[in-house]
Protein backbone atom coordinates (compact mmCIF):
# COMPACT_ATOMS: atom_id res chain seq x y z
CA UNK A 1 0.00 0.00 0.00
CA UNK A 2 1.27 3.30 -0.95
CA UNK A 3 1.64 6.10 2.37
CA UNK A 4 -0.86 8.20 0.23
CA UNK A 5 -3.11 4.74 0.47
CA UNK A 6 -2.36 4.85 3.97
CA UNK A 7 -2.98 7.89 4.84
CA UNK A 8 -5.91 7.91 3.18
CA UNK A 9 -6.99 4.85 4.73
CA UNK A 10 -5.86 6.53 8.54
CA UNK A 11 -8.00 9.54 8.15
CA UNK A 12 -10.64 8.03 6.83
CA UNK A 13 -11.07 5.59 9.94
CA UNK A 14 -10.46 8.82 11.61
CA UNK A 15 -13.14 10.67 10.32
CA UNK A 16 -15.49 7.60 10.87
CA UNK A 17 -14.96 7.01 14.28
CA UNK A 18 -16.98 9.61 15.84
CA UNK A 19 -20.01 8.69 14.29
CA UNK A 20 -19.29 4.84 15.20
CA UNK A 21 -18.97 5.96 18.63
CA UNK A 22 -21.81 7.56 18.17
CA UNK A 23 -23.99 4.80 17.26
CA UNK A 24 -23.22 3.04 20.19
CA UNK A 25 -24.07 5.57 22.69
CA UNK A 26 -27.80 5.56 20.86
CA UNK A 27 -29.86 4.68 23.97
CA UNK A 28 -32.16 1.47 23.38
CA UNK A 29 -35.86 2.46 23.92
CA UNK A 30 -38.09 0.78 25.49
CA UNK A 31 -42.03 1.21 26.01
CA UNK A 32 -44.25 -1.02 28.56
CA UNK A 33 -47.50 -0.45 28.26
CA UNK A 34 -49.83 -2.16 29.90
CA UNK A 35 -53.67 -2.59 29.84
CA UNK A 36 -56.35 -0.86 32.16
CA UNK A 37 -54.49 -0.76 34.98
CA UNK A 38 -55.60 1.32 37.74
CA UNK A 39 -53.61 4.52 38.74
CA UNK A 40 -54.00 3.03 42.38
CA UNK A 41 -53.08 -0.18 41.53
CA UNK A 42 -49.26 0.23 41.94
CA UNK A 43 -48.13 0.38 45.33
CA UNK A 44 -45.91 3.79 44.88
CA UNK A 45 -49.18 5.66 44.55
CA UNK A 46 -49.74 6.91 48.12
CA UNK A 47 -53.69 6.32 48.28
CA UNK A 48 -52.97 2.44 47.22
CA UNK A 49 -54.60 0.21 48.82
CA UNK A 50 -53.24 -2.28 51.04
CA UNK A 51 -53.81 -5.60 48.71
CA UNK A 52 -51.74 -4.05 46.34
CA UNK A 53 -48.14 -4.86 45.86
CA UNK A 54 -46.01 -3.96 42.97
CA UNK A 55 -42.22 -4.04 44.63
CA UNK A 56 -40.42 -3.88 40.90
CA UNK A 57 -42.78 -1.53 39.61
CA UNK A 58 -42.20 0.78 42.77
CA UNK A 59 -38.23 -0.13 42.66
CA UNK A 60 -38.49 1.20 39.15
CA UNK A 61 -40.27 4.78 39.86
CA UNK A 62 -38.43 5.07 42.80
CA UNK A 63 -35.25 5.17 40.48
CA UNK A 64 -36.75 7.22 37.56
CA UNK A 65 -38.82 10.20 37.42
CA UNK A 66 -42.60 9.72 38.08
CA UNK A 67 -44.33 11.62 36.09
CA UNK A 68 -47.12 12.73 38.29
CA UNK A 69 -49.50 14.36 35.68
CA UNK A 70 -49.00 11.40 33.05
CA UNK A 71 -52.20 11.19 30.68
CA UNK A 72 -53.38 8.96 28.01
CA UNK A 73 -54.94 10.48 24.87
CA UNK A 74 -57.01 7.64 24.89
CA UNK A 75 -59.96 6.39 27.58
CA UNK A 76 -59.63 3.25 25.96
CA UNK A 77 -57.00 0.76 24.79
CA UNK A 78 -56.87 1.10 21.15
CA UNK A 79 -57.35 5.61 20.56
CA UNK A 80 -54.19 5.22 22.51
CA UNK A 81 -52.49 3.03 20.66
CA UNK A 82 -53.58 4.91 17.32
CA UNK A 83 -51.96 8.23 18.89
CA UNK A 84 -48.83 6.70 20.66
CA UNK A 85 -47.68 4.79 17.58
CA UNK A 86 -47.84 7.93 14.93
CA UNK A 87 -46.87 10.39 17.68
CA UNK A 88 -50.25 12.19 16.21
CA UNK A 89 -53.77 12.98 17.58
CA UNK A 90 -55.55 9.75 16.45
CA UNK A 91 -58.50 12.10 15.93
CA UNK A 92 -56.44 13.23 12.65
CA UNK A 93 -56.89 10.28 10.88
CA UNK A 94 -60.88 9.67 12.00
CA UNK A 95 -59.87 7.11 15.38
CA UNK A 96 -62.08 8.13 18.10
CA UNK A 97 -63.18 4.78 19.40
CA UNK A 98 -62.21 1.64 20.25
CA UNK A 99 -63.93 -0.28 17.03
CA UNK A 100 -62.37 2.44 14.60
CA UNK A 101 -58.80 2.06 16.17
CA UNK A 102 -59.16 -1.59 15.68
CA UNK A 103 -60.31 -2.10 12.88
CA UNK A 104 -56.52 -0.40 11.10
CA UNK A 105 -54.70 2.80 11.34
CA UNK A 106 -54.71 4.30 8.16
CA UNK A 107 -51.68 2.68 6.07
CA UNK A 108 -50.67 6.44 5.60
CA UNK A 109 -49.60 7.19 8.73
CA UNK A 110 -46.11 6.37 10.21
CA UNK A 111 -45.14 4.15 13.42
CA UNK A 112 -42.52 4.82 15.37
CA UNK A 113 -40.23 1.96 14.19
CA UNK A 114 -40.50 3.41 10.69
CA UNK A 115 -38.66 6.74 11.77
CA UNK A 116 -36.11 4.76 14.26
CA UNK A 117 -34.68 2.25 11.59
CA UNK A 118 -32.65 4.45 9.52
CA UNK A 119 -31.20 5.19 12.87
CA UNK A 120 -30.05 1.60 12.80
CA UNK A 121 -32.86 0.39 15.08
CA UNK A 122 -33.87 -2.85 15.49
CA UNK A 123 -37.88 -3.05 16.53
CA UNK A 124 -39.56 -6.08 18.52
CA UNK A 125 -43.55 -5.57 19.25
CA UNK A 126 -45.07 -7.81 21.81
CA UNK A 127 -48.79 -8.14 23.10
CA UNK A 128 -51.74 -6.56 22.16
CA UNK A 129 -51.81 -4.72 18.45
CA UNK A 130 -55.39 -4.15 18.71
CA UNK A 131 -54.80 -1.66 15.78
CA UNK A 132 -56.10 -3.55 12.95
CA UNK A 133 -56.78 -7.26 11.93
CA UNK A 134 -55.73 -8.25 8.53
CA UNK A 135 -52.36 -8.08 7.30
CA UNK A 136 -51.57 -5.11 6.15
CA UNK A 137 -52.21 -3.26 9.37
CA UNK A 138 -50.22 -6.02 11.02
CA UNK A 139 -46.95 -4.81 13.23
CA UNK A 140 -44.51 -6.46 10.70
CA UNK A 141 -46.29 -3.91 7.61
CA UNK A 142 -45.85 -1.00 10.27
CA UNK A 143 -41.87 -0.84 10.52
CA UNK A 144 -41.31 -3.63 13.23
CA UNK A 145 -38.51 -6.54 12.48
CA UNK A 146 -40.24 -8.55 15.33
CA UNK A 147 -43.42 -9.11 16.89
CA UNK A 148 -45.03 -11.93 19.55
CA UNK A 149 -49.00 -11.22 20.36
CA UNK A 150 -52.16 -10.74 19.45
CA UNK A 151 -53.53 -8.63 16.85
CA UNK A 152 -57.20 -7.57 17.18
CA UNK A 153 -59.65 -7.27 19.68
CA UNK A 154 -58.98 -5.84 22.97
CA UNK A 155 -59.31 -9.18 24.86
CA UNK A 156 -57.62 -12.19 24.67
CA UNK A 157 -57.67 -14.95 27.11
CA UNK A 158 -54.60 -15.47 29.60
CA UNK A 159 -54.32 -19.50 29.26
CA UNK A 160 -56.28 -21.04 26.11
CA UNK A 161 -55.00 -19.71 22.92
CA UNK A 162 -57.10 -22.49 20.71
CA UNK A 163 -58.71 -20.17 19.01
CA UNK A 164 -57.22 -19.88 15.78
CA UNK A 165 -59.65 -17.24 14.39
CA UNK A 166 -57.83 -14.99 16.89
CA UNK A 167 -54.59 -16.68 17.33
CA UNK A 168 -51.12 -16.02 18.75
CA UNK A 169 -48.60 -15.15 16.23
CA UNK A 170 -45.34 -14.64 15.54
CA UNK A 171 -44.06 -12.60 13.09
CA UNK A 172 -46.78 -12.73 10.25
CA UNK A 173 -47.33 -16.50 11.50
CA UNK A 174 -50.00 -17.92 13.25
CA UNK A 175 -48.74 -20.41 16.23
CA UNK A 176 -49.98 -23.07 18.61
CA UNK A 177 -49.34 -21.38 21.71
CA UNK A 178 -48.87 -22.50 25.65
CA UNK A 179 -48.87 -20.59 29.17
CA UNK A 180 -49.89 -17.69 31.07
CA UNK A 181 -49.81 -14.93 28.31
CA UNK A 182 -48.27 -12.27 30.55
CA UNK A 183 -45.71 -14.80 31.68
CA UNK A 184 -45.19 -15.81 27.83
CA UNK A 185 -44.68 -12.05 26.79
CA UNK A 186 -42.10 -11.30 29.70
CA UNK A 187 -40.45 -14.22 28.01
CA UNK A 188 -40.17 -12.97 24.65
CA UNK A 189 -39.12 -9.54 26.08
CA UNK A 190 -36.43 -11.13 28.07
CA UNK A 191 -35.13 -13.17 24.79
CA UNK A 192 -35.49 -10.33 22.51
CA UNK A 193 -33.09 -8.10 24.80
CA UNK A 194 -30.73 -10.90 25.10
CA UNK A 195 -30.50 -10.99 21.19
CA UNK A 196 -30.50 -7.66 20.74
CA UNK A 197 -28.47 -6.28 23.37
CA UNK A 198 -25.37 -5.61 21.16
CA UNK A 199 -28.02 -3.19 19.13
CA UNK A 200 -29.74 -0.02 19.80
CA UNK A 201 -33.32 -1.33 19.89
CA UNK A 202 -36.84 -0.55 20.34
CA UNK A 203 -38.83 -2.99 22.26
CA UNK A 204 -42.80 -1.83 22.77
CA UNK A 205 -44.04 -4.17 25.58
CA UNK A 206 -47.68 -3.89 25.37
CA UNK A 207 -49.16 -6.69 27.67
CA UNK A 208 -52.78 -7.38 27.92
CA UNK A 209 -52.64 -7.41 31.43
CA UNK A 210 -54.80 -6.49 33.43
CA UNK A 211 -57.47 -6.13 30.59
CA UNK A 212 -60.62 -8.38 31.30
CA UNK A 213 -60.92 -11.60 31.43
CA UNK A 214 -59.81 -12.08 35.22
CA UNK A 215 -57.88 -14.23 34.71
CA UNK A 216 -54.78 -15.57 36.23
CA UNK A 217 -52.74 -18.78 37.98
CA UNK A 218 -55.34 -20.28 40.81
CA UNK A 219 -52.05 -20.99 43.32
CA UNK A 220 -51.77 -16.85 43.35
CA UNK A 221 -55.43 -16.04 43.61
CA UNK A 222 -55.53 -15.12 47.21
CA UNK A 223 -58.40 -14.43 49.58
CA UNK A 224 -57.42 -11.15 50.51
CA UNK A 225 -60.45 -8.37 49.80
CA UNK A 226 -63.84 -10.68 49.78
CA UNK A 227 -64.28 -9.83 46.08
CA UNK A 228 -63.21 -12.70 43.74
CA UNK A 229 -62.57 -10.43 40.66
CA UNK A 230 -60.42 -7.67 42.66
CA UNK A 231 -58.16 -10.66 44.28
CA UNK A 232 -58.09 -11.99 40.70
CA UNK A 233 -56.73 -8.81 39.81
CA UNK A 234 -53.98 -8.78 42.43
CA UNK A 235 -52.70 -12.25 41.02
CA UNK A 236 -52.77 -10.76 37.70
CA UNK A 237 -50.93 -7.84 38.80
CA UNK A 238 -48.42 -9.59 40.45
CA UNK A 239 -47.29 -11.36 37.14
CA UNK A 240 -47.22 -7.95 35.31
CA UNK A 241 -44.91 -6.82 37.61
CA UNK A 242 -42.59 -9.94 38.08
CA UNK A 243 -42.65 -9.06 34.14
CA UNK A 244 -41.64 -5.59 34.65
CA UNK A 245 -38.74 -6.98 36.78
CA UNK A 246 -37.58 -9.64 34.47
CA UNK A 247 -37.16 -6.87 31.94
CA UNK A 248 -35.65 -4.55 33.99
CA UNK A 249 -33.24 -6.94 35.09
CA UNK A 250 -32.32 -8.93 32.02
CA UNK A 251 -30.99 -4.91 30.81
CA UNK A 252 -28.95 -4.16 33.61
CA UNK A 253 -27.09 -8.18 33.53
CA UNK A 254 -26.35 -7.09 30.03
CA UNK A 255 -24.78 -3.31 31.32
CA UNK A 256 -27.65 -1.95 29.19
CA UNK A 257 -29.98 -0.27 31.55
CA UNK A 258 -27.85 2.64 32.21
CA UNK A 259 -28.43 3.77 28.59
CA UNK A 260 -31.94 2.49 28.15
CA UNK A 261 -34.56 4.96 27.39
CA UNK A 262 -37.89 3.24 29.53
CA UNK A 263 -41.38 4.46 29.71
CA UNK A 264 -43.94 2.76 31.71
CA UNK A 265 -47.44 3.49 31.34
CA UNK A 266 -50.64 2.46 31.16
CA UNK A 267 -53.25 2.50 28.17
CA UNK A 268 -55.58 4.11 30.05
CA UNK A 269 -57.35 4.44 33.50
CA UNK A 270 -58.29 1.21 35.50
CA UNK A 271 -60.91 -0.50 34.54
CA UNK A 272 -64.50 -0.65 36.62
CA UNK A 273 -65.44 -4.10 35.43
CA UNK A 274 -62.38 -5.24 36.74
CA UNK A 275 -62.83 -3.67 39.85
CA UNK A 276 -59.93 -1.44 39.68
CA UNK A 277 -58.74 1.07 42.08
CA UNK A 278 -58.02 4.61 40.37
CA UNK A 279 -57.41 6.53 43.70
CA UNK A 280 -57.68 9.36 43.98
CA UNK A 281 -59.13 9.58 41.09
CA UNK A 282 -62.78 10.12 39.43
CA UNK A 283 -63.94 7.27 37.42
CA UNK A 284 -62.85 4.43 34.93
CA UNK A 285 -61.89 3.67 31.82
CA UNK A 286 -63.98 4.84 28.85
CA UNK A 287 -64.30 7.85 30.98
CA UNK A 288 -62.32 11.65 30.32
CA UNK A 289 -62.45 11.86 34.19
CA UNK A 290 -59.15 11.97 35.13
CA UNK A 291 -59.82 8.10 36.34
CA UNK A 292 -60.12 7.19 32.67
CA UNK A 293 -57.12 9.12 31.39
CA UNK A 294 -54.74 9.96 33.91
CA UNK A 295 -52.18 6.78 34.49
CA UNK A 296 -49.03 5.72 35.78
CA UNK A 297 -46.43 7.00 34.01
CA UNK A 298 -42.63 6.10 34.68
CA UNK A 299 -39.48 7.73 32.88
CA UNK A 300 -35.98 6.03 33.32
CA UNK A 301 -32.73 7.03 31.70
CA UNK A 302 -30.09 6.63 34.45
CA UNK A 303 -27.46 7.80 31.77
CA UNK A 304 -29.74 10.95 30.80
CA UNK A 305 -31.98 11.40 33.74
CA UNK A 306 -31.74 12.06 37.13
CA UNK A 307 -33.82 9.55 39.15
CA UNK A 308 -35.95 9.95 42.48
CA UNK A 309 -37.48 12.44 41.12
CA UNK A 310 -41.20 13.73 40.09
CA UNK A 311 -42.30 16.19 37.35
CA UNK A 312 -45.11 17.56 37.42
CA UNK A 313 -45.36 18.77 33.79
CA UNK A 314 -48.68 17.62 32.00
CA UNK A 315 -47.60 14.89 29.20
CA UNK A 316 -49.40 11.91 27.18
CA UNK A 317 -48.82 9.22 25.37
CA UNK A 318 -48.94 11.37 21.98
CA UNK A 319 -45.49 12.60 23.64
CA UNK A 320 -43.34 9.07 23.03
CA UNK A 321 -42.99 9.27 19.51
CA UNK A 322 -41.51 12.55 19.37
CA UNK A 323 -39.42 11.54 23.13
CA UNK A 324 -37.91 8.21 21.53
CA UNK A 325 -36.93 10.55 18.08
CA UNK A 326 -35.48 13.21 20.44
CA UNK A 327 -33.58 10.37 22.25
CA UNK A 328 -32.35 8.73 19.37
CA UNK A 329 -30.73 12.44 17.95
CA UNK A 330 -33.03 12.12 15.28
CA UNK A 331 -34.97 15.19 13.54
CA UNK A 332 -38.56 15.46 13.46
CA UNK A 333 -40.51 14.65 10.42
CA UNK A 334 -41.77 17.48 8.13
CA UNK A 335 -44.11 15.02 6.61
CA UNK A 336 -46.81 13.86 8.82
CA UNK A 337 -46.29 16.55 11.72
CA UNK A 338 -46.01 15.07 14.83
CA UNK A 339 -48.74 16.49 17.38
CA UNK A 340 -46.76 15.09 20.66
CA UNK A 341 -43.65 16.65 21.95
CA UNK A 342 -40.24 15.40 23.30
CA UNK A 343 -40.80 15.05 27.35
CA UNK A 344 -37.04 15.27 27.55
CA UNK A 345 -36.65 18.93 28.40
CA UNK A 346 -39.88 18.48 30.85
CA UNK A 347 -37.85 15.64 32.65
CA UNK A 348 -34.69 17.56 32.87
CA UNK A 349 -36.43 20.43 34.76
CA UNK A 350 -35.70 22.74 31.13
CA UNK A 351 -39.17 23.71 30.98
CA UNK A 352 -42.42 23.52 32.94
CA UNK A 353 -44.92 23.50 30.05
CA UNK A 354 -45.11 21.17 26.88
CA UNK A 355 -48.90 21.64 25.82
CA UNK A 356 -50.97 24.48 25.61
CA UNK A 357 -53.86 22.22 25.82
CA UNK A 358 -54.47 18.71 25.75
CA UNK A 359 -58.01 17.19 24.24
CA UNK A 360 -59.98 13.87 24.09
CA UNK A 361 -62.59 13.29 22.10
CA UNK A 362 -64.47 10.13 21.43
CA UNK A 363 -66.77 11.58 19.23
CA UNK A 364 -70.55 12.16 18.75
CA UNK A 365 -72.25 8.63 19.47
CA UNK A 366 -71.42 8.89 23.05
CA UNK A 367 -70.38 12.91 23.28
CA UNK A 368 -67.68 12.56 25.72
CA UNK A 369 -65.01 14.95 25.14
CA UNK A 370 -62.88 16.75 27.58
CA UNK A 371 -59.58 19.49 27.09
CA UNK A 372 -57.04 20.51 30.25
CA UNK A 373 -55.67 23.78 29.83
CA UNK A 374 -53.15 24.94 32.60
CA UNK A 375 -55.13 24.05 35.55
CA UNK A 376 -58.43 23.97 34.34
CA UNK A 377 -60.38 20.91 33.00
CA UNK A 378 -63.79 20.51 31.02
CA UNK A 379 -65.09 17.50 31.21
CA UNK A 380 -68.63 16.82 28.63
CA UNK A 381 -70.72 14.52 27.86
CA UNK A 382 -73.66 14.99 25.25
CA UNK A 383 -75.10 18.43 26.59
CA UNK A 384 -73.61 18.20 30.34
CA UNK A 385 -70.39 20.52 30.84
CA UNK A 386 -68.29 20.27 34.23
CA UNK A 387 -65.56 22.59 34.89
CA UNK A 388 -62.77 21.34 37.45
CA UNK A 389 -59.72 23.58 38.95
CA UNK A 390 -57.22 20.25 39.00
CA UNK A 391 -54.69 21.94 40.83
CA UNK A 392 -57.18 22.35 43.81
CA UNK A 393 -59.27 19.31 43.04
CA UNK A 394 -57.60 16.57 41.34
CA UNK A 395 -60.98 13.97 42.23
CA UNK A 396 -62.68 16.58 40.35
CA UNK A 397 -65.20 16.83 42.95
CA UNK A 398 -66.61 20.20 42.29
CA UNK A 399 -68.27 21.58 39.29
CA UNK A 400 -67.04 24.68 38.82
CA UNK A 401 -69.07 25.56 35.50
CA UNK A 402 -71.76 28.26 36.94
CA UNK A 403 -68.64 29.93 38.50
CA UNK A 404 -66.48 30.68 36.13
CA UNK A 405 -68.89 30.72 32.84
CA UNK A 406 -66.17 32.92 31.12
CA UNK A 407 -64.10 29.78 31.22
CA UNK A 408 -66.08 27.08 30.02
CA UNK A 409 -67.36 29.03 26.87
CA UNK A 410 -63.46 29.93 26.27
CA UNK A 411 -62.37 26.63 26.65
CA UNK A 412 -65.51 24.99 24.76
CA UNK A 413 -64.46 27.62 21.63
CA UNK A 414 -60.96 25.72 22.27
CA UNK A 415 -61.91 22.24 21.91
CA UNK A 416 -64.51 22.93 18.72
CA UNK A 417 -61.43 24.91 17.08
CA UNK A 418 -59.18 21.84 17.53
CA UNK A 419 -61.62 19.45 16.22
CA UNK A 420 -62.86 21.50 13.34
CA UNK A 421 -59.10 20.34 12.32
CA UNK A 422 -59.48 16.53 13.04
CA UNK A 423 -60.75 14.00 10.41
CA UNK A 424 -64.16 12.71 10.40
CA UNK A 425 -64.52 9.25 12.46
CA UNK A 426 -63.70 6.54 9.88
CA UNK A 427 -66.88 4.75 11.51
CA UNK A 428 -69.00 7.36 9.89
CA UNK A 429 -70.33 8.19 13.33
CA UNK A 430 -70.92 11.91 13.92
CA UNK A 431 -68.17 14.01 15.23
CA UNK A 432 -69.92 15.97 17.72
CA UNK A 433 -73.02 14.81 19.51
CA UNK A 434 -76.23 15.88 18.00
CA UNK A 435 -79.72 16.15 20.37
CA UNK A 436 -81.76 15.58 16.96
CA UNK A 437 -80.26 12.52 16.36
CA UNK A 438 -81.70 11.00 19.43
CA UNK A 439 -84.68 13.19 19.72
CA UNK A 440 -88.31 11.78 20.17
CA UNK A 441 -90.06 12.12 16.26
CA UNK A 442 -92.17 14.91 16.06
CA UNK A 443 -95.81 14.19 14.76
CA UNK A 444 -95.87 12.45 11.55
CA UNK A 445 -98.17 11.27 8.82
CA UNK A 446 -98.75 7.64 8.64
CA UNK A 447 -96.76 8.26 5.25
CA UNK A 448 -93.72 9.89 6.90
CA UNK A 449 -93.76 7.02 9.44
CA UNK A 450 -93.51 4.50 6.82
CA UNK A 451 -90.78 6.44 5.30
CA UNK A 452 -88.65 6.57 8.11
CA UNK A 453 -89.27 2.93 8.87
CA UNK A 454 -87.62 1.99 5.88
CA UNK A 455 -84.87 4.36 5.56
CA UNK A 456 -83.98 3.01 8.73
CA UNK A 457 -84.12 -0.26 7.92
CA UNK A 458 -81.53 0.37 5.22
CA UNK A 459 -79.66 2.12 7.21
CA UNK A 460 -79.92 -1.25 9.82
CA UNK A 461 -78.71 -3.52 6.68
CA UNK A 462 -75.92 -1.42 5.27
CA UNK A 463 -74.49 -1.24 9.04
CA UNK A 464 -74.58 -4.46 9.38
CA UNK A 465 -72.81 -5.08 5.72
CA UNK A 466 -70.28 -2.94 6.58
CA UNK A 467 -69.67 -4.67 10.31
CA UNK A 468 -69.51 -7.83 8.60
CA UNK A 469 -66.69 -6.05 6.30
CA UNK A 470 -64.89 -4.58 9.06
CA UNK A 471 -65.06 -8.25 11.26
CA UNK A 472 -64.04 -6.18 14.61
CA UNK A 473 -66.90 -6.56 17.49
CA UNK A 474 -67.95 -3.12 18.25
CA UNK A 475 -68.27 -4.38 21.98
CA UNK A 476 -64.54 -4.98 22.86
CA UNK A 477 -62.58 -2.37 23.69
CA1 LIG B 1 -56.80 -0.57 27.92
Amino acid sequence: MRLQNVLQALIFIWVGMPSILLAEEKPNIVIILTDDQGYADVSYNPYSPPEVSTPNIDALAHSSIICTQGYTSGHVCSPTRAGLMTGRFQQRFGIYTAGEGGSGVPLDEVFIPQRLKPAGYVSGALGKWHLGLTTEYHAMNRGFDEFYGFMGRGAHPYFDHSDMDHPIYRGLNPIKEEGYLTTRITEEAVDFIDRHKEDPFFLYVAYNAVHAPPEAPEGDIKNVTGDETRDTLMAMIKHLDMGVGEIVNSLRKHNIFDNTLLIFLTDNGGSGAMHANNAPLRGFKQMDYEGGIHVPFIVSWPAQLEGGKKCDVPMWSIDLFATALDAAGLPLPKDKPLDGKSILPALKGETDKLHEELYWSSAGEKGKWAIRSGNWKLVAEKNRIELFDLKKDLSETTNLSKKHPKVVTKLTAKYNEWLDKMAPPVSKQEKRWNPDATAPAKKMSNKEKKAAREKKKAERIKARAAEKSNQTPGSLK
